[in-house]
């Protein structure tokens, strides 16, 4: 019998939980297994800047929680989900701070909070609108294409997480690249899509019709589809809001665990593949003859005394600023990651934990120095866990590298698997 999605989940988890290396693939592979057992859906309103995402929001929640406008608007991801009113501004150094509902454009506005430089990871608000009462997630994101190349990464990076979206186009744009692009690209990871029209108030119904017909045509190509499920709507007169709103609950009602597990798929397929590099490049690394790692061993070993020695010269009024810290130390992460990637070619990943804004007072001046030593030793250790069995003797390497051969094999067979 044919294994089910979460039994491949599970059986994925137990394989990257052997390695070391396979950390980052576990830790997303985690996240899917929760998710499908919580029968969690997320639903995200996706598309280019400017084509009203955040108003269609607002409309499908009826209320205005969101900031709209004529300009660039939203620069964080805002999850919604059903509750009595709240909002919270997560940080990337791990804080988590309560806001009014009046504050959320501070940190979700682009004009507010400019390339994101308060650094914020989302924004989760509770609202007890009839929409989420099904425990749904529904989520803004900032739109793709503009000059803000943030709010794009960060679009693209939330799709990854979606199950299902509403892309938005307006009727005062065609279709383009940017969004031709982004939408295969959403392909590889939501299970479905609902397209919203948006802005028919500002063009007469002839042109809406020839508008339509020709996105209908266009998408139904891209997304190799018979037919696909399209919605006018005006998210400022409120037109079209309900049917969108009402034909999602009853997909979600009828078929949330099939979404669910195909949006699954989608996405153990991409964190297999991620799995497959990674191996591939630990079992060379292994394979490695002892003169050329030794040689990239000692290369890091060095790269982290010069690290050392960059901090300790820092000059004294930059260690007692705490952002300029959180910016070095940062950087370190991002260097060290770009190390290991040179010459492992393994994707090494950090949690970016950051000092947070007051914990570094003036009178811990040097502790920038302790801190980029530790992110260093850390690192040193899982290396040396990593490449450990390289010390053993050839029969345990090669039994090692043997079973990495299984398990590329294994993966490859899961990857290649419809
Ligand atoms: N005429 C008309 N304008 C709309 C409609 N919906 C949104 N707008 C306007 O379009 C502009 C952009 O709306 P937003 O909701 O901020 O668009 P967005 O896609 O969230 O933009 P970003 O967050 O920057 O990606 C605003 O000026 C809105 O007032 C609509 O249905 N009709
Ligand atoms: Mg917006």
């Amino acid at each position: 019998m044919e294994k089910t999605i979460l039994e491949k989940v599970k059986e994925a988890e137990a394989m990257f939980s052997d390695y070391e290396i396979t950390g980052n693939e576990l830790a997303r592979v985690q996240k899917l297994r929760e998710k499908l057992e919580n029968q969690k859906v997320t639903v995200s309103v996706i598309g280019q800047f400017k084509r009203g995402k955040s108003a269609l929001v607002n409309g499908i929640l009826e209320d205005e929680v969101l900031p709209v406008g004529i300009v660039p608007v939203t620069a964080v991801v805002t999850t919604v989900e059903y509750g009595p009113k709240s909002a919270s501004v997560h940080f990337n150094n791990g804080v988590v701070k309560e806001v009014a509902f009046e504050e959320i454009s501070a940190y979700v506005n682009e004009q507010e909070n400019q390339d994101n430089r308060l650094n914020v990871t989302k924004v989760a608000i509770k609202t007890p609108s009839q929409f989420l009462e099904s425990g749904l997630t529904f989520v803004d994101t900032p739109g793709v294409g503009s000059m803000h190349e943030n709010n794009t990464e960060e679009a693209y990076a939330f799709v990854k997480e979606s199950d299902a979206v509403i892309f938005t186009l307006s009727v005062d744009s065609p279709i383009n690249q940017i969004e031709i692009d982004f939408l295969k690209n959403a392909k590889e990871y939501a299970a479905k899509f609902y397209f919203a029209v948006n802005k028919i108030d500002a063009i007469a119904e002839d042109d809406l019709q020839s508008y339509l017909d020709y996105c209908r045509k266009f998408i139904s190509e891209l997304m190799e589809v018979d037919e696909i499920m399209m919605f006018p709507v005006s998210a400022k007169m409120n037109i079209g809001i309900d049917d969108l709103k009402n034909t999602i609950l009853e997909d979600l009602k009828a078929e949330s665990s099939r979404i669910l597990e195909e949006s699954t798929k989608l996405k153990l397929h991409d964190i297999v593949i991620s799995a497959l590099s990674q191996i591939t490049f630990y079992r060379n690394a292994l394979q490695m003859t002892g003169v050329e790692f030794d040689k990239k061993f000692a290369e890091i070993q060095s790269f982290f005394g010069q690290l050392h020695d960059e901090t300790a010269m820092l000059p004294a009024a930059l260690k007692a600023n705490a952002a300029v810290c959180e910016a070095h130390s940062n950087d370190v992460k991002n260097r060290l990651t770009a190390k290991v990637k040179e010459l492992f070619g393994i994707d090494y990943h950090y949690e970016i934990e950051r000092v947070s804004d007051n914990s570094l007072k003036k009178d811990q001046q040097d502790d920038i120095v302790a801190q980029v030593d530790e992110i260093c030793d850390s690192l040193n250790k899982t290396l040396n866990t990593v490449f450990m069995h390289r010390e053993e003797n050839t029969y345990v390497v090669a039994r090692r590298i043997n079973n990495l051969n299984r398990l590329v094999r294994k993966l490859v067979q899961m990857r290649d698997e419809k």
